[in-house]
């Protein structure tokens, strides 16, 4: 499987030497419109072909998959060129600006027969899911309450100082990774309230949400999220669970233990990731997250079988991200059926 990258920044260096530990997966091509980025990766990675412009990588070819590994302002355009070259495509997290281009985007890739998977990678992460497969499992019986929490005050901002530039930040960057996750829980949404605030005056965009979701399941879920939150020890990358079912519980708490509890009886397990060689503490949660979903999309492809995460559902999680800033907006509960 041959691959281009498109976006050689901060985040694109995980996926880069995730596809290196990936059997029978070789990325072939990058391209970036920074120069001095573009040249530091290809000299990382020993990686030859270098494209400044996308339309040039595409337009020379070559590869089977194109991983986007941009910010989301060029995703559109990305995607489409993508369909029209009929590569598979991989696309990162937040899928698009707005329902409208996402729609767009899912539909043009749908006409060429290619897979469009959405690098959601929060309910890949290995403590997650042993949780959801515990869920499914039937370990607590039928679930009917939920909470996924994520709260820090980790400085997000060195990394990535585009997130305290935007009108939106904390629910459609780091919200949308945890309304993922308690879809992958407890199934699609029917309706959400949302709460927002801005905390840090140094950002432009709300950095806590606290969301609350009637999933059509019956599950009721709590999902909130902070960058404003002053805790030690610091929790960050970790989303915490706490799950009531009609048998038993489930809490995932800080330093991934995982507990649960049926009939009188606990089990509490360790469900640390672990620390690749490329990867460091505390990315290394996410960091694993990101070699698990590109091996998920390798066995797509081998086996026909839809991602997880593809474009389609990820119309869900994203609905849900456009539904809780309306909802904050006009303090109002919001119909999944209006977005
Ligand atoms: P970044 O700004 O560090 O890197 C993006 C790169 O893309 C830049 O080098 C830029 O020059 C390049 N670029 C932008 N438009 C381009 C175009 N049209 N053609 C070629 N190159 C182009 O951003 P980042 O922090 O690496 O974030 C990238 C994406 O990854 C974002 O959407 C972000 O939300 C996401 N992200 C995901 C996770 C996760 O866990 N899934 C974590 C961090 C970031
Ligand atoms: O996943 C993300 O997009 C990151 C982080 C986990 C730091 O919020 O921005």
């Amino acid at each position: 499987m041959k691959i281009a990258l498109i976006g050689c920044g901060f985040f694109a260096q995980n996926q880069l030497h995730a596809w290196q530990d990936i059997d029978g997966a070789e990325v072939v091509a990058l391209c970036d419109r920074d120069e001095a980025r573009l040249s530091a990766s290809a000299q990382a990675f020993e990686i030859a072909r270098t494209y400044t412009e996308a339309e040039t990588l595409f337009a020379d070819g070559g590869f089977d998959v194109v991983d986007i590994a941009t910010t989301v302002p060029s995703h559109r355009p990305l995607v489409e060129l993508a369909a029209k070259h009929g590569v598979h495509v991989i696309c990162q997290k937040p899928f698009a600006l707005n329902m409208q281009d996402a729609r767009a985007m899912v539909a043009a890739v749908k006409n060429t027969g290619k897979l469009l998977m959405v690098h959601e990678n929060f309910r890949w992460q290995s403590a997650i899911r042993a949780a959801i497969e515990a869920l499914r499992a039937g370990a607590i019986g039928a679930p009917f309450f939920g909470r996924v929490s994520f709260r820090s005050g980790y400085d997000v901002f060195s990394g990535q100082p585009y997130l305290a530039e935007g009108e939106r930040f904390i629910i459609e960057d780091l919200g949308i990774h945890i309304l993922d996750i308690s879809r992958a829980l407890f199934g699609d949404v029917t309706r959400i309230s949302a709460m927002t605030r801005r905390i840090n005056p140094a950002i432009k965009g709300e950095d806590v949400a606290t969301m609350l979701l009637h999933h059509a399941n019956d599950v009721t879920s709590v999902v909130d999220c902070s960058y404003a939150t002053q805790r030690h020890p610091e929790t960050f990358p970790e989303s915490l669970l706490e799950i009531d079912g009609t048998e038993g519980t489930l809490r995932l708490d800080a330093g991934y233990q995982l507990t649960l509890q049926r009939g009188g009886q606990t089990e509490t397990r360790d469900v640390s990731p672990p620390l690749f060689p490329w990867a460091s503490k505390p990315w290394h949660n996410i960091q694993e997250s990101v070699l698990l979903i590109q091996q998920h999309f390798v066995d797509c492809l081998r086996t026909g079988a839809q991602p997880e995460t593809s474009g389609q559902d990820n119309l869900q999680t994203f609905g849900l991200v456009e539904a809780a800033y309306l909802s904050a907006r006009e303090h109002r509960t919001v119909e999944m059926s209006e977005i």
